[in-house]
């Protein structure tokens, strides 16, 4: 969604909420069967990829959608930086962020546990 805005491009897409955490089971299959197989947030439903078809991972989609509006793109000799940026973020800080939220959420068992 921010970066829809910093494109100016708010008005092209439509915004269709879906809480993973919320879902009803039946809610959860309908978006498994028909957006995600994975169950997770965000899927960019897109007609322009010869057909509906639905395009998954956000930094793909970022990046897909950067192209498409043509800003927030790297300058040409700078694309190598853009890329091992961007794989950066999503497979190693992700990955430790992963790992972080769930301690945190152990530590916060453990004092409901202990402590409440
Ligand atoms: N690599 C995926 C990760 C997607 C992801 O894990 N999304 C979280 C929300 S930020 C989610 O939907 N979690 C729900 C779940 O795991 O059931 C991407 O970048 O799109």
């Amino acid at each position: 969604m921010y970066l829809l805005t910093e494109l100016g491009a708010e008005e092209d897409y439509e915004l269709v909420s879906y809480n993973p955490y919320a879902a009803s089971d039946d809610e959860r299959q309908w978006y498994v069967d028909y957006v995600h197989p994975h169950g997770t947030v965000p899927a960019m439903v897109d007609d322009g990829r010869g057909g509906a078809g639905v395009m998954l991972e956000s930094a793909a989609i970022c990046m897909c959608l950067a192209e498409r509006h043509g800003r927030l793109l790297p300058q040409p000799d700078a694309m190598s930086d853009y890329l091992e940026s961007v794989s950066f973020h999503c497979i190693s800080v992700s990955h430790y962020c992963r790992k972080c939220s769930r301690r945190i959420a152990d530590i916060i068992s453990l004092v409901h546990l202990f402590f409440l």
